[in-house]
């Protein structure tokens, strides 16, 4: 009687599958990063560290699974048990340093719990079926990281233009910590699309374009489009990576606008002489926030055309 060479038999020697290897070292990478993250790290950094949290999933799960077997659980138990436990714990741990710093807790939670799924696939189907699914799993949690670094690439491509929201692409760069952001059509016929933030009442509601291509020196100004539903005075701040979140430690500016569209040029020296203690990092420019001081109702304001000028 011959077995079939797919069935994974009991009496084989244990040996860890090739992909559950690279992604367990992936994840003892990503549990370093965690130890000793770098502050406000440059995107370039970033991307593959998000991608590592697929690796601290897939490694956390078979941990926690060969532990359960060896207490005679079996197979697909264990191999739950550890992908339940994983997802729970790292999630948990996303939520905790959700508290403390501002990151994307969502998405990592997401690519932990893809990176377990592809150990439990790997654990508990034959190998010639568990591969292209752990595969698949693996590139579906890897896209948002490939979208990313696409969107690196098209920032310097695109450059002196930092943002003029005529790709979807775009909106993984901007942000707003109290209101809303979205791309939507533009109202004023000069291009295609434009940002609009939805700003509630607050101290200092706004939105943010985050990690911007980083080298600013050689250029003369920063300018965009901006519309104001009323006229008010419009808040500018700018951070480069070393910004200690202190409101000395950034360029600040305030420009009286009009309502409707206007247009803004901050001059790069007024920017390089924004921290009070020391010169902006020109070379390592890493956000720009536009925001209102105290609105007491909903208002709104459109940008467009965020780019360095000669
Ligand atoms: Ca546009």
């Amino acid at each position: 009687m011959s077995d079939d060479v797919d069935t994974p038999s009991p009496a084989e020697p244990e040996r860890r599958p090739l992909p559950v290897r690279v992604l367990v070292a992936a994840g003892i990478v990503a549990a370093i990063g965690l130890l000793f993250p770098l502050p406000r790290a440059h995107r370039a950094w970033g991307l593959p560290m998000d991608l590592a949290h697929l690796g601290l999933g897939a490694g956390l799960t078979w941990l926690v699974a060969r532990f359960a077997e060896r207490f005679g659980v079996s197979r697909l138990r264990a191999a739950w048990t550890g992908w339940v436990a994983s997802t729970l714990f790292l999630g948990a741990f996303e939520i905790a340093q959700q508290l403390t710093a501002r990151s994307p807790g969502l998405e990592d939670a997401v690519a932990n719990a893809l990176g377990g799924l592809a150990t439990v696939l790997v654990l508990v189907l034959p190998r010639r079926r568990a591969l292209p699914l752990a595969a698949l799993v693996l590139a579906v949690g890897a896209a948002p990281v490939a979208l990313a670094g696409l969107d690196l690439y098209r920032q310097g491509r695109d450059l002196p233009m930092l943002s003029d929201l005529e790709t979807r692409l775009e909106m993984l760069r901007w942000g707003s910590s109290e209101g809303h952001v979205a791309r939507v059509p533009s109202t004023d016929g000069r291009s295609g699309y434009e940002v609009e933030g939805v700003l509630p009442p607050g101290r200092w509601p706004g939105i943010s374009l985050i990690h911007p291509y980083p080298d600013w020196r050689g250029w003369r100004a920063l300018a965009f489009r901006v519309h104001m539903d009323q006229a008010d005075a419009l808040q500018v701040l700018v951070v480069d990576r070393e910004h200690d979140e202190t409101y000395g430690d950034r360029f600040n500016g305030s420009y009286d606008l009009p309502a409707g569209w206007s247009e803004v040029e901050i001059p790069i020296d007024a920017i390089a002489r924004g921290p009070k203690t020391r010169p902006l990092d020109l070379e390592r420019v890493d956000g720009i926030t536009w925001f209102l001081l105290g609105p007491t109702q909903e208002r709104r304001i459109r940008l467009d055309d965020v780019r360095l000028v000669k």
